[in-house]
């Protein structure tokens, strides 16, 4: 059994409060279901074993271009981090694994998976970082790594993903993800050819050094830090490097990372059909890479996203098995009650998708009725899925309304006075 953090009795008294009102409101959703031919339960079983991985940068306090307003309370050192994840899976039930990024969270890899394994907490892909300079490194990315036009920064940003691998096999984690900064501000800057080529004959090393059951993720990125060119701007670039590489190569699609109004759900459709969809760093955007709460503002793309994967996971597609990671980073909230309500808002958007009647949907496609077909999807859309998503946490030892029971059992503050304030490592924008 494995260690919580907030009190048991504090979870299970507002779970006392609520739990009459949430039996009669999933019984009337049973019913309403039911008459479209749903067993509710089934649906909760399935959101039941839904899992997001947790970045261990997502509950430090992210910053803007412009200033970091650091939070009270917030984590000092990957330990702070674990224990902040640990609570957000208690309570959401939602988030078994931690994704760490080396070097911001390096330690004694044995001691990291103790620490974990205390509140039951395991490793999801180990992330790399090559695009800040870490204070004992000998050549800077500044011009970048991977690409870089120097061989020996291309050997140091390799070895590093390297070193990632490794501490990333005692952790008993099973995939790498790499994202550069790689790219230029002006034209003329760099020869895209050559400096594609570079990155390519890099990351072929890196993947040499992949063990066999372990996964390389790549994540493109249209622009920022690099404001005119990045190396790996999209998704097909994106695809021809997890197809140059080989058979445990694949992209992973962080939704913050397109251009405005990209049709996102179709290039995950594309993945899928082509077996080179990786997985998901879930977040929300207006504008660009925002990196705002999942579903916060535009939830109906976040729900049209899992129609795709859902319609995938019926179908059996081969080799079908995205990896799920929330990736934001919080300048305005408690980056723990985000992160709980992202986490949330991917398993709602699941939930809806599970929904679809997809023969009905099928017969209006064939048929080629446009407007029965969408409004199959949004029937589907429509659902408040929110009673079937708290019995699943009741069932599974979570928080009805996990921000609620995370302010009744005051850990920010109880953090607040433990933690002094620090000058935080690491930013948010990846
Ligand atoms: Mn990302």
């Amino acid at each position: 059994m494995s260690e919580t953090i907030i009190s048991a009795d504090i979870v299970d008294k507002d779970n006392a409060a609520r739990a009459a009102e949430l039996k009669r409101d999933y019984d009337a959703l049973g019913e309403r279901l039911d008459r479209r031919s749903i067993a509710i339960d089934a649906i909760r079983d399935k959101v039941e074993k839904f899992a997001v991985a947790i970045p261990s940068w997502g509950v430090g306090t992210g910053g803007t271009r412009f200033a970091r307003f650091p939070g009270a309370g917030e984590p000092r050192d990957i330990f702070d981090k674990i224990e902040d994840c640990a609570v957000i899976r208690q309570l959401t039930q939602a988030t078994p694994t931690v994704s760490l990024h080396i070097p911001w969270d390096k330690a004694d890899p044995n001691h990291l998976k103790q620490a974990a394994s205390r509140f039951g907490l395991g490793f999801d892909a180990m992330n790399s970082n090559t695009f800040s300079d870490a204070s004992d490194q000998k050549l800077s990315y500044k011009f970048g790594s991977l690409s870089h036009a120097d061989a020996g920064t291309r050997r140091q940003a390799v070895e590093h993903n390297l070193e990632c691998i490794e501490i990333g096999k005692t952790l008993g984690s099973k995939a790498l993800t790499v994202w550069i900064g790689d790219g230029s501000n002006f034209p003329g800057q760099v020869n895209f050819a050559k400096a594609f080529e570079r990155y390519l004959d890099a990351m072929k090393e890196i993947y040499a050094g992949l063990p066999d059951d372990w996964k390389l993720f790549t994540e493109h990125k249209m622009y920022e830090p690099a404001f005119y060119s990045t190396v790996v701007q999209d998704w097909g670039t994106n695809y021809i490097i997890a197809k140059e590489l080989g058979d445990k190569a694949f992209c992973l699609v962080d939704l913050g990372h397109h251009a405005p109004n990209v049709n996102i759900e179709m290039i995950v459709s594309r993945l899928i059909q082509f077996k080179k969809l990786g997985g998901f760093h879930f977040n929300d955007s207006k504008y660009g890479d925002d990196d705002l709460d999942a579903g916060s503002i535009d939830p109906y793309r976040l729900f049209l996203v899992f129609n795709e994967l859902v319609d995938a996971e019926l179908a059996g597609a081969e080799g079908f098995d995205p990896a799920h990671m929330l990736d934001q980073s919080h300048n305005v909230t408690d980056p723990i009650e985000s992160l709980m309500l992202s986490a949330v808002e991917v398993q709602r958007a699941y939930a809806q998708a599970l929904l679809v009647d997809r023969q009905t949907l099928e017969g209006f496609q064939d048929t080629n009725d446009a407007l029965m077909a969408t409004q199959t999807l949004k029937a589907a859309y429509r659902t408040d899925v929110e009673p079937i998503l708290a019995m699943a946490r009741l069932n599974t030892g979570g928080a009805i309304d996990p921000v609620a029971t995370y302010r009744a059992a005051g850990y920010r503050t109880k953090v607040a006075a433990e933690r002094p304030a620090v000058a935080g490592g690491g930013g948010g924008i990846v």
